[in-house]
């Protein structure tokens, strides 16, 4: 057998990767991560039942959130520290036991007699660690249970990965939630249970999205409370003569940490990717070397990469396998890790730049300015709910048609023109929303405004669909109407697990018509999605312009 990996929308075939990732991972690290998973089950069965008796304990809690996020696409594609991070999970493993035994004593209860991941040894080296992992694989795991089952079980376990990814994130700016850790554990033991139906599948699913809510929540409170509430900036989208550091993916602690460490060295700090909301940050953006945004989408980086006369540092998601010409000065650091490529870790609470500074300063730079060039971001829920009057009024004076919220994710696929298209083709009296990195391939257009209101109009990255949600809720309030019936639409485009869990949230919430692109979930059975549009009247996306005629009629 092979590894069998379809968590993400680019699995080859539409249905499946085996051998090895269409995103470059490899057999070896797709069957590690398949343990590591099966590990956080073992260590949520025991505190799941811990936390009933009320013991918890911190290192399991943020433990669990890290393995799942480890496991994220474009993550991690180093064997070897999957193999630590199962190693690690032995051991946090047998602490949650310990707290769950401790707390039954306590309670004057025998310990439940748990088997499956509870129990599971993982065996001394990586091959046989591989060996092991065949026995989870969920072709086999279809086999067993069925599709339906296996299905919305990867569902939901996709769902927690998106959902731990933004739970790590908002722990390292010191925001956590013990209610939060208690879903996970909670949701994670559900996924050890025989038999469950597909109506208890499906209800846990929609806990996911709502935890998923309470996530980007715990992340906003987090974001804007350590560099305060992101207000309308111009970026500047060409470079600047003299040395350089491009930043990628979503930790917007490390951006500050790196910005910190570069003052006054004579290097200029550019974001990429996830990064570009990270400038309208009011205590990011004080930082006057942090000068602009480089490049486009995570799937152009080798490319842009390898252009860049810099360092680079690889926060979280999206890295790619890097080229030789610029492994020597790619980084990554917190959970992102490449063989072969230099990482920052954590020591005694702060991490050490000065590889990637060194890097940075060993390479020529940018020899001259670009043509100067600028796009506006910052407009989080604080912003656009501040200026909700202005908006209203041209609502109800019919100067504002329609919005529609292009969000989620960029990739490779061709099919994802299909966004650059729709973009273009929404009506002058329409505004477009933005959320996440799949704006790139159309946030360098001039669209333009209405009565001095933008008409693209960013709100962030992808956990800020927090603030799309109270952006529609506050308009919903405004207009006497629910969400649904807002002049308001989604036209959605997924690529990995966060997009998953962000999906969930929104079904959670009740919201429905929402157009999903470009391709359906490989994870969604037939059965399942039949569901989905009954209830939710989730629409594949068509073409732009079928789609456009549909809502605005
Ligand atoms: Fe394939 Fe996506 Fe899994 Fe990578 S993460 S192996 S591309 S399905
Ligand atoms: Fe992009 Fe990877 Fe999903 Fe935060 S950076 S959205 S794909």
């Amino acid at each position: 057998m092979s590894m069998f990996c379809y968590q993400c929308e680019q699995t080859a075939m539409g249905t499946g990767c085996t051998r090895s990732g269409v995103c470059g991972k490899d057999d070896v690290t797709a069957r590690l991560q398949d343990v590591l998973v099966h590990m956080t089950k073992g260590i949520s069965m025991y505190a799941s039942r811990a936390r009933e008796l009320g013991a918890v304990n911190r290192e399991v809690d943020v433990f669990t959130v890290e393995a799942l996020f480890t496991t994220v696409t474009n993550v991690d594609f180093d064997p070897q520290r999957v193999a630590e991070f199962i190693y690690k999970a032995d051991n946090i493993r047998s602490e949650a036991r310990g707290l769950y035994e401790n707390a039954c004593r306590k309670a004057g209860k025998l310990p439940e007699k748990l088997s499956g991941p509870a129990v599971f040894e993982p065996a001394e080296d990586i091959d046989s660690l591989v060996k092991q992992a065949e026995d989870l694989e969920i072709p086999r795991r279809k086999e067993a249970f069925g599709e339906d089952i296996t299905n919305l079980q990867e569902t939901i376990t996709y769902g927690l990965k998106g959902a731990a990814a933004y739970a790590d994130h908002a722990q390292i700016l010191g925001k956590e939630d013990p209610a939060v850790y208690a879903v996970f554990h909670e949701v994670l033991d559900f996924l050890t249970k025989p038999d469950p139906t597909i109506d208890e599948l499906l209800a846990t699913a929609l806990k996911v999205g709502e935890l998923n809510l309470k996530v980007m929540e715990l992340l906003d409170a987090a974001n804007t409370g350590a560099y305060g509430h992101p207000t309308p900036t111009q970026v500047r989208v060409t470079p600047i003569k003299g040395k350089a550091i491009v930043v990628s993916g979503h930790d917007l602690r490390d951006l500050d940490m790196l910005l910190e460490q570069t003052e006054g060295k004579g290097i200029n700090v550019y974001t990429h990717g996830e990064m570009l909301p990270a400038h309208g940050y009011p205590k990011l953006k004080a930082h006057k070397h942090l000068v602009g945004n480089y490049g486009g989408a995570w799937q152009d980086q080798v490319r842009e990469f390898d252009e860049f006369p810099g360092a680079i540092l690889m926060t979280t998601n999206c890295i790619q396998r890097p080229r030789e010409s610029y492994k020597n000065r790619i980084f990554t650091t917190g959970l992102v890790a490449m063989p072969g490529v230099r990482h920052i870790p954590w020591v005694n609470g702060k991490k050490d730049f000065s590889p990637v500074i060194e890097a940075a300063l060993a390479q020529p730079g940018f020899a001259q300015d670009g043509e100067e060039k600028y796009i506006t971001v910052g407009f989080g829920h604080n912003a656009l709910i501040s200026a909700a009057s202005t908006i209203i009024e041209a609502v109800k004076s019919g100067k504002i048609r329609h919005f529609f919220l292009i969000g989620g994710c960029d990739g490779a696929k061709p099919g994802r023109n299909y966004y650059t298209e729709f973009a273009q083709l929404v009506p002058e009296d329409c505004v477009i929303l933005t959320l996440a990195c799949g704006k790139y391939r159309f946030n360098k257009l001039d669209f333009g405004s209405i009565d001095g209101i933008p008409r693209l109009i960013d709100i962030g990255q992808c956990n800020d669909a927090y603030s799309a949600v109270q952006i529609a809720l506050a308009l919903s309030e405004a207009f006497g109407v629910s969400v649904n019936e807002l002049p308001l639409s989604l036209v959605l485009s997924w690529y990995e697990q966060k997009a998953v869990a962000i999906l969930l949230t929104l079904l959670a919430l009740g919201i429905k018509n929402i157009r999903l692109g470009p391709s359906l979930p490989a994870f969604l059975s037939p059965a399942v999605l039949q569901t989905l549009v009954e209830k939710y009247e989730i629409k594949p996306i068509s073409t732009p312009k079928e789609d456009l005629k549909a809502i605005l009629g």
